[in-house]
């Protein structure tokens, strides 16, 4: 696998994997303006959009009968792409809209509701994520274009956060955030 900057991307934690350069830039270029072309969901502090099933915020879970409609055509070739990283097809995709100064709070996404596989492709900037195993805290940082892959206990036993901050520092080297945009890719796994 090829690693693409001066920074750990291996924090060995079970189950995560790390893919620099997961997409071409290019292929960014096209998600970007592709996703600026779709509606966004606005009730967050951060913006959304919600793609398959829609996500519930205040009960942090899925309903089958939230269901939007097939995944667009725009995200299939990914989607297919993700077969070769042990991802059936997904179900469930949420864009997130980070600025400089937000991020997603710690947590480890509903069991009961997703598969064993999650997978997070990251465009516009880079950030740092944090992972929680109390008392263990381990950070990597997530470039654009990467894909970051959640199993076993990366998946059910760490909590993965964002800092609410617009400078990260990694290994005492200060890196400024710009707009970020990530992409999640889950199976729902809800009876219907
Ligand atoms: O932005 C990311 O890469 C992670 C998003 C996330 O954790 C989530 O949507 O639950």
């Amino acid at each position: 696998m090829k690693q693409l900057s001066m920074f750990e991307s291996d924090i060995k934690i079970p189950g995560l994997t790390y893919i620099p350069e997961y997409i071409t830039a290019n292929q960014e270029a096209i998600f970007l303006e592709t996703i600026d072309s779709s509606p966004w969901i606005v009730e967050l502090k951060r913006r959304v959009q919600h793609y398959g099933y829609k996500y519930d915020y205040k009960t942090r879970t899925i309903d089958r009968g939230h269901y939007l409609g097939p995944i667009p055509e725009w995200l299939s070739n990914i989607c297919d792409k993700l077969k070769k990283q042990g991802m059936s097809h997904p179900d469930q995709i949420i864009v997130n809209e980070y600025l400089p100064g937000q991020g997603i709070s710690s947590h480890i996404d509903c069991v009961p509701c997703f598969g064993s596989t999650i997978c997070s492709l990251s465009l516009g900037s880079s950030c740092v994520m944090d992972f929680t195993k109390l008392p263990d805290k381990r950070s990597i940082l997530l470039e654009p274009r990467s894909l970051l892959i959640l199993r076993s206990d990366s998946r059910y036993l760490w909590k993965h956060g964002i800092a609410y901050r617009k400078i990260d520092k990694l290994q005492s080297i200060k890196i400024k955030r710009e707009r970020r945009i990530s992409l999640t890719f889950r199976n729902v796994t809800v009876p219907s």
